[in-house]
């Protein structure tokens, strides 16, 4: 399977996440990139390619072009301003207050978030325009006869909606690579989530459409991040009514269960007729990792893999969550041989 990724990922690095009431060191943070590299190094998976520059199009198809704008210049109003810290919102439009962007920076960062773990640094533009120019990249080489190729996607993307950024993603790089499968002829798409978190963005932007069916498999929103969507009730809208499928989860979620929900899943997508697939794949569904509550272990993943290889579908998939850094590349490879075991 080919791989797509790139070192400006660098580029992101935050210096804090709030987490329980401190600013500890971020659990995204650039050494994931490298666990990931060293297990898909040692595994064989040696074709590797430079991302192609994203066209403008691309973000404009998935994202309101006031929030890829706000991304653009942010750190730039904010530097303006005088602030030389990261870009941490503290201020939020809730219920009952005025919903349109202000004109100050602060005020706009508020705006644009819906989380304050995530900070906007010097770097994160280029990181994250460059995480989305992945996933194009690869969804690009699949559209071309590639039956797979991993985008090696960081920042992460499926918390990333039409016009807003949290749970440390800023543009998502799943949607970018669906479309980009529309685009490239497939009438029907689908996006798998396997992340423990819910892709409530990814959700966000195909929430009306019939053409891309989403399915997500997570940690019950009641207990977990990112609280507010996810729920079993979310099933679309207009266009896309029932073209949204949730599996909420309770804590302590193993295999087992885990693979029903996945069997339901992919025999919902096929029944949609998808032609192509994108895997939203974080392995923050491992029992070590330090952020979620379910149990898997690392032969689990070669037999999800195994699972998703079955489904026979020109696959893209692209890089989430998943912390448990000495162990998330170990766990993201052994779904790449999984599938490619199976795989027609
Ligand atoms: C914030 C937790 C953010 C989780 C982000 C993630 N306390 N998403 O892994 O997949
Ligand atoms: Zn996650």
């Amino acid at each position: 399977m080919l791989v797509v990724r790139s070192d400006d990922h660098l580029l992101h690095a935050p210096a804090g996440e709030v987490y329980g009431g401190r600013l500890v060191e971020p659990f995204e943070r650039p050494d994931r990139w490298n666990s990931i590299v060293a297990a898909l190094d040692a595994a064989g998976f040696t074709d590797v390619r430079e991302p192609e520059p994203l066209d403008a199009d691309a973000l404009a198809a998935v994202h309101d072009p006031r929030y890829v704008d706000f991304l653009r210049t942010a750190w730039d109003e904010w530097t303006a301003d005088g602030y030389d810290g990261d870009m941490i919102p503290t201020c939020f439009p809730v219920r009952r207050m005025q919903q349109h962007p202000p004109i100050d920076i602060d005020g706009r960062l508020g705006y644009y978030a819906f989380a304050a773990e995530t900070s906007i640094t010097s770097g994160t533009w280029s990181a994250a325009l460059a995480s989305a120019a992945i996933a194009r990249t690869a969804q690009g080489l699949v559209s071309r006869g590639e039956s797979a190729a991993f985008g090696l996607c960081r920042p992460p993307g499926h918390h990333a909606g039409l016009d807003y950024f949290g749970g440390y993603c800023f543009l998502n790089n799943a949607a970018v690579a669906a479309h980009g499968f529309r685009e490239s002829g497939a009438e029907r798409v689908a996006v798998l989530d396997v992340d423990f978190h819910h892709g409530n963005g990814t959700q966000d932007i195909f929430y009306d459409r019939g053409d891309v069916f989403f399915a997500s498999l997570h940690g019950d929103p009641a207990h977990e991040f990112p609280h507010f969507s996810g729920f079993a009730d979310e099933t679309g809208i207009g266009a896309g009514t029932g073209a949204t499928c949730n599996y909420p989860l309770p804590p302590g979620t193993g295999f087992i269960e885990w693979s029903e929900a996945l069997a339901d899943a992919c025999a919902r997508l096929v029944e949609h007729g998808a032609e192509a697939l994108v895997v939203s794949l974080g392995v923050d569904t491992f029992g070590g990792d330090p952020i979620s509550s379910f149990e898997l272990a690392t032969d689990d993943y070669s037999e999800m893999g195994r699972s998703l290889g079955r489904l026979g579908l020109p696959t893209v998939y692209v890089m989430e969550g998943g912390y448990a850094v000495d162990a998330i590349g170990v766990n993201t490879v052994n779904v790449l041989v999984g599938h490619e075991e199976t795989s027609p």
